[in-house]
């Protein structure tokens, strides 16, 4: 058993597959009902801004009725017992990692639960919808966009992520397609830094080659057995969270 204490996982949109949200590039997934061009560019907003807005006002109301399945809950788990680092990278916009428990959750691709004022650069949660043209709570200026990281833009908080990077002893990724940068080169990114790397997905991916270990299935099956796996094998002293015992006891 390798020396286990700091975690990095990626999550991508198959970890909410069986909750009901749709993935991108899987039959029936969201790009095969709009072009991407169409949607997720800063070029797409500028060029046709209702059907961006209504596009992201239907994901974003969709979301609200969906629930967080057993992967979710699972690595929520996983966070609140696990005491070395653990940092959770997801590409998803939904909130079904926050909604199931887990605290130390990145969204490298924004959320879907935020709404963000090209004006005044302050981000507001944003529940409705902004096919409107809602004011900004902030400044009043009818410019809000929906929170979300297009294609040519930076996703979020990268520094953050390859620092937790470079500490990792393990990078897991699941349910991710492997087909976005810069999200698809964190296997790589890893592997050059000497992190041990494991895919859970429900099939190959384009980056499988690179993992040291892929296991195939359904995340609801797979990421609660591997939760299971990791706090149950790790001998280490610090990988359960433990109360702090009362006061006068050693
Ligand atoms: C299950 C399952 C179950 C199903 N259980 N598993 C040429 C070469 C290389 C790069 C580029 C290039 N040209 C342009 C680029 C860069 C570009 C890019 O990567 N393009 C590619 C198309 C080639 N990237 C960007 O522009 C990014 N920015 C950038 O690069 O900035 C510069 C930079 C440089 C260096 C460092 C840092 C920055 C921005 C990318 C933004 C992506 N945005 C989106 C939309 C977000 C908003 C929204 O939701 O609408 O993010 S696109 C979309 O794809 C979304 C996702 O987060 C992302 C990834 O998708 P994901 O999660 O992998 O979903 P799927 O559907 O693809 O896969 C699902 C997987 O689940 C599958 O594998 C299934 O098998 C599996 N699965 N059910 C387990 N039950």
């Amino acid at each position: 058993m390798m020396d286990l204490r700091n975690i990095v996982i990626l999550t991508g949109a198959g970890v909410s597959a069986e909750s009901g949200i749709d993935t991108f590039r899987s039959a029936g997934g969201l790009w095969e009902q709009h072009r991407v061009e169409d949607v997720a560019t800063p070029e797409a907003f500028v060029r046709d801004p209702e059907l961006v807005l209504r596009f992201y006002d239907m994901r974003r109301a969709a979301i609200q009725t969906k629930v967080p399945n057993p992967a979710h809950e699972a690595l929520a788990r996983l966070d609140h017992a696990w005491e070395g680092d653990l940092l959770i990278v997801t590409q998803n916009v939904d909130d079904l990692h926050e909604r199931a428990g887990a605290q130390r959750v990145l969204h490298m691709h924004g959320e879907h639960l935020n709404a963000w004022c090209t004006a005044c650069d302050v981000r507001s949660r944003w529940t409705t919808t902004l096919i409107d043209c809602p004011p900004c709570p902030a400044c009043g200026a009818t410019a809000l966009r929906p929170d979300v990281v297009w294609f040519g833009e930076m996703p979020y908080r990268m520094d953050e992520i390859f620092a937790a990077l470079r500490s990792a002893d393990l990078f897991v990724s699941i349910g991710t397609s492997g087909a976005v940068y810069p999200a698809a080169g964190f296997v790589r990114n890893a592997r050059d830094m000497g992190v041990h790397t494991l895919e859970l997905n429900l099939e190959r991916s384009q980056g499988s080659a690179w993992f040291d270990e892929t296991r195939l299935g359904p995340a609801s099956e797979l990421v609660p057995a591997w939760v299971e796996e990791v706090l149950e094998s790790c001998p280490l002293p610090w990988k359960r969270h433990r109360p702090t015992p009362p006061p006068g006891h050693p």
